[in-house]
């Protein structure tokens, strides 16, 4: 397509010789390149759509790179990608050895801070504020973070400790009133109320500016005016919960008026102290179907331009639609289940029972550590909660997990969508150390089903389990189209021999077990017969099937798509070595690195847990004696 601007726009330096009327044809042509790309091979849209002025009129007031930017999350930066040097290789965000589809330090100066995982802006901004001022240096630090994230305790904590440090720092609140889904929370309704005082904002920007400029008597003239504006207050009262936090707060404007932003910015940029800038934007801007609806279009895979219909492959349905159907099932039986989420009803399939049974679902906000402290407490009054957050997500509340809920041998269920490698987004969000991290919690049942079958099969379990946490973990993916049978109780702790051998054992979990079975049907053309085992559990893990099976051969290889350390195979060595038998063990597993980005199938073939892989591990191991590395432990009492 032929562009008037964006071609010639290649830095923000480029986009500084424009004047306000050209910024604005250029907003235009950035938004048909970024509709035209992303509507070929997929990615986030809507956030970056509506961040398109606010995008440009930073790096158009800032000198970026040397003025640093932290966005948060970072699924809006396509713009900031598009104009930091970025046009060229954009068609390869999310793609295998392509740009990331978040900010990455090692990709680019202008991305100062990487992110994936919401509300880390405004602490990683202060940071950056308090070095400055260690090193003498005068930059600027500005955080962008949506209103989204602002329902992220550590935004909270970040202010509240911005406000006493007093550095110099700006946060652009970057209001598009949604979440993924709407943003819900008491905190959304106290940024719209803001959007009604205007006024008071002119009135209190004059004062500053004015007594500003005022040098040596300044400061005097600005306490007055500071109790001037405490009475004013009383009367209206926008900003009051930033400014107890020590922030001086402007707004709400326009974030789709560029030149207002761009004067808003520049009246701003000096001042002292923590500053909060309101901006309200619409997510989509600019593209019908996603401002019609924005939370289909908050990501997508690669769609029609005209419609926005997504070219979504049909088949069988999604294992979070498996997990959020099944769980209406059972709560329509049992009446203490609730469901939580932490602002991803559709993502982890409890927007099912949202809708099903609306007074058992909560979300909570971007609030992983709350959700699960949550429904420790409903746990405490006899409520099974069950908490669906990302494999990923849920790292933030380890402690959490430690403390509220396994300490006091609380029934919470977790259920983590998303285990294993996740494809496009990368290693902030594949779930590659849940097994690890679950693990080591006492008294918590950690369960991976095999397929949506034993998916069912496992939350009836854990709903019905009395003794204790217990989680569930599974793939992003679908089910394998297994007839369906009705959900029944598995017993705790067994797993299930699939497939006899006698050469070697491949023992799996999850998705695992399905490449396992796949590497025996390559080994058996090698002349290796192959054992392989569903363990199902990976604690308890099941010590009587290891007991038979380290009697039965002396080569037994763990698969598990978890990292290497700390996790499933580690189980198995661990309680090998209780058992005492000698047997020679191979853990294959994710490597002790983060994975990069691009298709599921390319990163497995990668990390050669495809099955192919597994085969050949397996031959080399069973072929060359003393094998090294991590991956051989022998053990004997
Ligand atoms: C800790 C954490 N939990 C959940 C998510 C999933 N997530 C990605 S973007 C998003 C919504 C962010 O909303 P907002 O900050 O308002 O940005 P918008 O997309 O509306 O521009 C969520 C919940 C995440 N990235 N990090």
């Amino acid at each position: 397509m032929e562009y008037k601007y964006l071609h010639s726009i290649n830095f923000p330096e480029d986009l500084r010789k424009l004047g306000v009327n050209e910024l604005k044809i250029l907003a235009q042509e950035i938004r048909e390149f970024l509709i035209d790309t992303i509507s070929q091979i997929g990615g986030h849209l809507g956030a970056s759509l509506g961040s398109v002025e606010l995008t440009l009129a930073l790096h158009y007031v800032f000198q970026t790179p040397d003025d640093q930017l932290v966005w948060d999350v970072g699924h809006q930066g396509y713009i900031h990608k598009i104009i930091t040097g970025r046009r060229d290789v954009f068609h390869t965000i999310r793609q295998f050895h392509g740009i990331s589809g978040f900010l990455k330090r090692s990709e680019s100066p202008y991305d100062v801070f990487g992110a994936g995982h919401a509300s880390t802006s405004i602490s990683a901004a202060l940071g950056i504020a308090t070095a400055r001022d260690f090193m003498g240096k005068d930059f600027k630090v500005v955080a962008v973070i949506g209103d989204g994230a602002m329902t992220g305790g550590m935004a909270y904590e970040a202010m509240n400790n911005a406000g006493i440090l007093k550095k110099n720092l700006i946060v652009v609140l970057n209001d598009n009133r949604m979440s993924i889904a709407p943003n819900v929370w008491s905190i959304s309704n106290y940024f719209s109320s803001l959007t009604v005082t205007g006024a008071y904002n002119k009135f209190k920007t004059n004062v500053w500016d004015l007594t500003g400029k005022l040098d040596s008597v300044g400061d005097r003239i600005r306490r007055v005016a500071g109790r001037l504006e405490s009475g004013m207050k009383a009367i209206v009262t926008p900003g009051m919960l930033f400014e107890a936090l020590g922030f001086r707060y402007f707004g709400p404007f326009n974030g789709h008026n560029i030149s207002q932003l761009i004067t808003t910015f520049r009246e701003v940029k000096d001042l002292k102290g923590p500053l909060l800038i309101h901006v309200t934007t619409e997510k989509g801007k600019g593209y019908l179907p996603a401002e019609e609806d924005t939370q289909k279009l908050h990501g997508v895979v690669a769609f029609d331009k005209v419609t926005g219909t997504q070219f979504k492959k049909q088949g069988p349905p999604s294992l979070t639609k498996v997990f959020g159907e099944a769980l209406v099932e059972i709560a329509r039986k049992n009446n203490k289940v609730v469901g939580v989420t932490a602002a991803m009803p559709d993502g982890t399939g409890l927007n099912i029972l949202q809708k099903e049974m609306p007074d058992k679902f909560f979300d909570v906000g971007i609030a992983e550590q709350h959700a699960v402290t949550f429904c420790a407490g409903m746990a405490t009054q006899g409520y099974i909660p069950v908490a669906a957050i990302y494999s990923t997500f849920l790292q933030r509340a380890f402690d959490q997990i430690i403390h509220d809920v396994a300490l006091q041998h609380l029934h919470v269920v977790f259920v983590l969508d998303r285990g294993g490698l996740v494809g496009a987004d990368g290693p902030t969000h594949h779930g590659a150390f849940d097994l690890s991290y679950l693990r080591l919690v006492p008294g918590m049942v950690v369960m991976a089903p095999k397929d949506e079958n034993e998916l069912r099969d496992m939350l009836l379990t854990a709903i019905n389990y009395s003794g204790g946490p217990v989680a569930i973990r599974y793939p992003r993916g679908n089910a394998s189209a297994s007839p369906e049978k009705s959900i029944e109780e598995l017993p705790v702790g067994r797993g299930e021999v699939l497939r006899v051998g006698n050469d070697v054992a491949i023992l799996a979990v999850g998705l695992m077990v399905e490449h396992a079975l796949k590497a025996a049907e390559v080994l058996e053309r090698e002349g290796i017969h192959a054992e392989v085992v569903n363990m199902r559990f990976v604690k308890p893990v099941d010590k009587e099937l290891l007991d038979e099976i380290a009697g039965k051969f002396n080569h037994l290889v763990t698969v598990e798509d978890n990292t290497i350390k700390g996790g499933f195979g580690s189980a198995v060595l661990e309680a090998l070595q209780e058992i005492g038998k000698p047997v020679r063990v191979l853990n294959l597993g994710l490597p002790d690195l983060f994975v990069e980005h691009g298709m599921p199938d390319d990163l497995y073939e990668l990390v050669g847990l495809h099955p192919e892989g597994i085969a050949d591990k397996v031959l080399h191991f069973i072929n060359v004696e003393g094998t090294s590395s991590r991956e051989t432990v022998l053990v004997s009492r």
